[in-house]
């Protein structure tokens, strides 16, 4: 394990990008819960997705200058949609206007730059059939009731989805070549019995396949196997401030971070973190043992946020007048 996390602890700084058919909502990552949306309601950001302005090599120019040395994106989300050719569903890219394989284009560009890869994959699925509605689902019971989760779930089947999961991750891991990172979301144990843990996402079986398909890789922990011995390499604070950062100081850990309140782009949102806040969560990240992994969300047509555009430039700027390089 000390082997695998060097470049990573010398790297120090990646991008996030968080981008699928939510960015056309352009309202959070979450619309589909938040705003209780079934399949047929979502079908229309299916429909209009046409990254037309999708351009990698600018976005991995952009990672570059502002002196991330890694990035992962969302090749899957909550919402289920696969930004890659999966031949396990149809429910991605390839099928919609883009006609193509947009994390294999990531992948290169980011490759081509001399950025280190990772993929970000959703454990939670709100559109495979099989995945089983819980607390979290967009279609979960109003009166929460046993019996009615039960009637909802009738002919859901976990196992296959968990199947679903180890093929969609052996995909990804064998199709791209090698992959530095992977950063699967989410696994917390319900209190009322009605969300997913460890066992529902068979993530013991899910970590040994993957540490065989990439021996390398850095796995972040959010398949709670902290008692599994060759468990979680890096801790997850999430939108967490400065000061509480102080607080994971001899751990291992990467605190993501969005520019405002979603990771997924969210148009009208008003709490855009400043361009000193920005640096200071790097500077305390870096100078505390840790990484910091920065969040852009993209638009649907492709482009980055003028606002995102202006952090990362503030951050190309700051690095060019502070480093030696
Ligand atoms: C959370 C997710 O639910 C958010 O949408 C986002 O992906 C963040 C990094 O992790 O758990």
């Amino acid at each position: 394990k000390e082997k695998r996390m060097e470049w990573w602890k010398d790297d120090r700084f990646g991008m996030f990008i968080h981008w699928g058919l939510y960015s056309g909502a352009a309202r959070h990552e979450w619309v589909k819960h938040n705003e209780k949306i079934d399949n047929a309601g979502y079908q229309k950001y299916f429909d209009q997705f046409n990254p037309d302005l999708f351009d990698p090599q600018k976005w991995a120019a952009q990672a570059k200058a502002a002196g991330m040395k890694y990035a992962v994106l969302t090749t899957k989300h909550h919402e289920g949609f696969c930004l890659f050719d999966s031949k396990y569903t149809d429910y991605k890219a390839p099928n919609t206007q883009a006609k193509r394989d947009l994390v294999r284009e990531y992948v290169n560009a980011f490759r081509a730059q001399g950025l280190k890869i990772g993929f970000y994959y959703s454990l939670l699925d709100w559109h495979h059939p099989d995945y089983t509605i819980d607390e979290i689902h967009p279609q979960s019971p109003k009166d929460k009731s046993d019996a009615s989760y039960a009637a909802l779930n009738k002919n859901r089947d976990m196992a296959k989805y968990r199947q679903y999961m180890r093929d969609q991750i052996t995909e990804l891991l064998t199709k791209y070549g090698k992959i530095d990172i992977l950063w699967l979301d989410f696994s917390f144990p319900r209190a009322d019995g009605h969300g997913k843990g460890k066992d529902e996402w068979g993530s013991v079986e899910l970590l040994k396949l993957i540490r065989k398909l990439q021996p390398g890789i850095i796995v972040d922990n959010r398949l709670n196997l902290e008692e599994y011995k060759d468990g979680a390499d890096f801790e997850t604070p999430e939108q967490v401030s400065t000061k509480e950062l102080l607080k994971y100081r001899g751990k291992t850990w990467e605190t993501c971070q969005t520019f405002s309140g979603s990771w997924g782009y969210y148009r009208d949102e008003n709490t855009w973190k400043t361009h000193r806040q920005l640096l200071d969560l790097l500077i305390t990240s870096t100078s505390n043992g840790g990484n910091l992994i920065l969040n852009v969300g993209p638009t649907a047509r492709g482009e980055f946020d003028y606002r995102a555009t202006r952090a990362l430039d503030s951050l190309s700027h700051w690095m060019h007048a502070n480093s030696t390089a």
